[in-house]
């Protein structure tokens, strides 16, 4: 009956695969239980091709349950029932199935999971773990970890609870760990920002696991906890993680007995959960609220909590429709977990930060916007200031993992995302990583691989490139630092409070540390950020010079949902720029494409512009060789077909924002009273002199 429609090719290809899955499965061992009947409809992922914001409009009204990430072309959505499929293939948008049954990956995952574990006594991580954690796992293991090693962990409890009000834990590991405020530098690792992303806790927690172990033994570890403090609080969405695990982790509880086959096929129900457990904006959620409102994938209830940091919030690359993927909350920091990342991110110099994520093989640096998006101010983002030095580290870390290392926006556009908002205001280098291939949590084996290295990569992988992220944070060419005479026993207090412009409007961000003049002598040393925030900093971006050295208008009519190619042909060489620019009437939406046509007639895309409605598209072709280009107007959803093309042949100028310079307030306190203040002024790399001779006590 939908003989005609495009997804049933791949359907076709789908059912082979689902055959080739079923084997893996029956590989994986005896006993495991064949989960699929004939007459049961697979819960399938699939990979939904969404070039336009009009595709993932019309797919958003199919109400079906998206499940994952939505790239710039495609949405990952579960596929529930056959029902499901029909309304998928009615709107004639065009799917691969990537998972053709995913309680079998649920489930063959878990099998490999229990048999690993079985075989297992001590596996090769620092932990000896061989399966995930649960939530309570991860504070028990943080606990063990403080409890066997006084003097080099403490724990540390954030700031806020979550929506549930469970708390967030983490610890903090470095020789002489109580000697708090003593001006080393600090490294912070975060994980679990997104629930169903269990490898990026288990990683954070290794990493504790390794270094704790490493003291004492290891020169280098040693070292480092002795010139730094580490911080890794492996699991921030506390909330949904406990759903995401315990649901992901039930079917295999479900299939271990054999029965209740239906219902698993029923529903994955929080396993893939990605955001908290925000009920209702600005509510507190009742309580089973978040767990009644089963949200299988990263639609449904939920901030995504990597959409709701300070810096650049409301802008693109995040939704503020509340059941999407990547809502990001009704205002900058609206969560209690973010809000404590920040608190605790602004109480230290954490010098370079690492927040793990799963999956892409993935080394992600600032910014989460292309640099030439118009920022909140006005400018073109740019690229960071810090461009060079933290693409050379990216880089490091990438040739131990094996990961791609790139910017942040390079994956695709965010806003409001926890580096984007440490580097910019803290000043501190950070990244995302994004482990492992191609499942947000994958059999236990492969976590293990990703941390210790494989293949190639064996002995090095995600803990060697923690390391150097390690040796980074202490590396003071990277950062700055303070230095100088102040009474033995003074408290020296670093401010700043200072606005952080968002697509929202600006809101006042603080950073407030302290160190303690420890020396009987008064002489301190301290770690510290830089006093002008990345934010502010001169930035260069390069701008079309005034007149195209050629260009072309044209118009035509091209009705809904067909295409129409105009040629353009480039003969001028070696200009910087060729900018093609599509408008139309109505404000609603056309697409536009830019192809290189080939000696063989083949076409090469090499941009597009598929903006959400309301605005006109614009593709830039960065230096582009002479020849032939195919421009092609897409009509989605456009009610008037008519439109004007401007293509245009540009030489680039370059341009600066104007840099801000910024001031640490210094001050010197004696029981709490300030006894002398300053301004500092400190750039990244320098070191700076500081006495306070007037700082005494009265
Ligand atoms: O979308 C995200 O939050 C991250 N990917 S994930 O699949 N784990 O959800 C990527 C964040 C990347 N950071 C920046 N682009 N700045
Ligand atoms: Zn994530």
């Amino acid at each position: 009956m939908h003989s005609s429609s495009p997804g049933l090719g791949r359907l076709r290809a789908a059912v082979a695969t689902l055959a080739v899955a079923a084997l893996v499965f029956a590989a994986a061992g005896a006993g495991a239980q064949a989960v699929t009947t004939d007459d049961a409809f697979p819960v399938q992922l699939v990979t939904v091709d969404t070039p336009t914001r009009d595709h993932k409009d019309v797919l958003n009204d199919l109400g079906l349950d998206l499940t994952e990430h939505a790239g710039h072309d495609y949405v990952e959505v579960v596929l529930h029932s056959a029902a499901d499929e029909e309304a998928l293939r009615d709107s004639g948008l065009t799917w691969d199935v990537r998972i053709p049954d995913l309680m079998l990956l649920e489930a063959r995952n878990n099998q490999v999971n229990r048999e690993f574990s079985a075989a297992t006594v001590t596996s090769p991580l620092p932990s000896g773990r061989d399966s995930y954690r649960r939530l309570e796992d991860y504070n028990t293991d943080l606990e063990a970890l403080v409890d066997g090693n006084p003097g080099l962990v403490r724990p540390i409890t954030l700031s806020r609870t979550s929506l549930e009000g469970k708390p967030i834990h983490g610890i903090e590991i470095a020789a002489d760990v109580d000697t708090t405020e003593d001006g080393r530098p600090t490294f912070a690792m975060f994980g679990l920002h997104h629930a169903r992303e269990w490898p990026s806790g288990e990683h954070s927690i290794e990493f504790a696991f390794d270094l704790v172990n490493g003291y004492g033994s290891d020169q280098r570890i040693t070292d480092l906890l002795q010139r730094t403090r580490v911080i890794v609080v492996p699991v921030v969405n506390v909330d949904g993680f406990e759903k995401s695990v315990n649901d992901g982790l039930l079917v295999d509880l479900r299939e271990l007995d054999g029965g209740g086959t239906a219902s698993i096929l029923g529903t994955p129900n929080n396993a893939y959960k990605r955001k908290n457990c925000r009920v209702v904006d600005g509510q507190e959620p009742l309580p089973g609220s978040c767990d009644a409102a089963k949200s299988p994938g990263s639609f449904g209830v939920g901030v995504d909590l990597n959409r709701n940091y300070g810096a650049f919030w409301g802008g693109p690359g995040a939704s503020d429709v509340f059941a999407d993927p990547t809502y990001r909350g009704a205002a900058h920091f609206s969560e209690p977990e973010t809000q404590a990342v920040r608190e605790l991110v602004a109480s230290r110099h954490v010098t370079t930060l690492i927040t793990n994520h799963t999956f892409s093989n993935l080394v992600l640096r600032p910014n989460g916007v292309a640099p030439d998006t118009i920022g909140p101010d006005g400018y073109p983002v740019g690229d960071a200031p810090d461009e060079q030095a933290m693409k050379d580290l990216g880089a490091r870390m990438a040739a131990q993992n094996g990961y791609t290392n790139q910017h942040g926006w390079e994956l695709y556009d965010t806003t409001g995302t926890t580096e984007d908002w440490s580097y910019n205001v803290t000043g501190g280098f950070g990244y995302t990583f994004e482990i492992g291939p191609d499942e947000f949590h994958p059999p236990y084996p492969e976590v293990i691989d990703e941390y210790l290295g494989a293949g190639e990569y064996a002995g090095k992988g995600n803990r060697e490139a923690f390391l150097i992220a390690l040796e980074n944070a202490a590396d003071a060419t990277t950062h700055s630092v303070v230095a100088g005479k102040a009474p033995a026993g003074a408290t020296l207090r670093l401010k700043r409070t200072s606005p952080t412009t968002s697509w929202d409007g600006s809101f006042q961000d603080t950073v407030d540390t302290t160190m303690t003049v420890a020396d009987s002598r008064g002489r301190y040393t301290w770690h510290i950020n830089p006093s002008t925030r990345p934010l502010v900093q001169a930035r260069q971006y390069r701008v079309l010079s005034g007149e195209p050295i050629e260009s072309a208008e044209y118009s035509g009519t091209t009705p809904p949902l067909t295409h129409t190619d105009q040629e353009f042909t480039v003969t001028h060489a070696g200009a910087d720029a060729l900018e093609v620019k599509l408008d139309w009437p109505t404000p609603d939406d056309m697409d536009l494409y830019v192809y290189r046509a080939n000696a063989d007639g083949s076409l090469t895309e090499v941009g597009s512009s598929t903006s959400f409605v309301l605005s006109k598209e614009r593709v830039l072709v960065q230096a582009p060789d002479p020849g032939t280009y195919v421009l092609r107007v897409e009509n989605f959803a456009s009610a008037t077909p008519t439109w004007t093309l401007t293509a245009g042949v540009y030489d680039m100028v370059d341009g600066t924002v104007p840099a801000l310079i910024e001031a640490w307030t210094m001050s010197c306190e004696v029981n709490g009273d300030v006894r002398e203040q300053k301004a500092l002024i400190v750039d990244r790399g320098q070191r700076v002199k500081a006495d306070f001779s007037k700082c005494r006590g009265r």
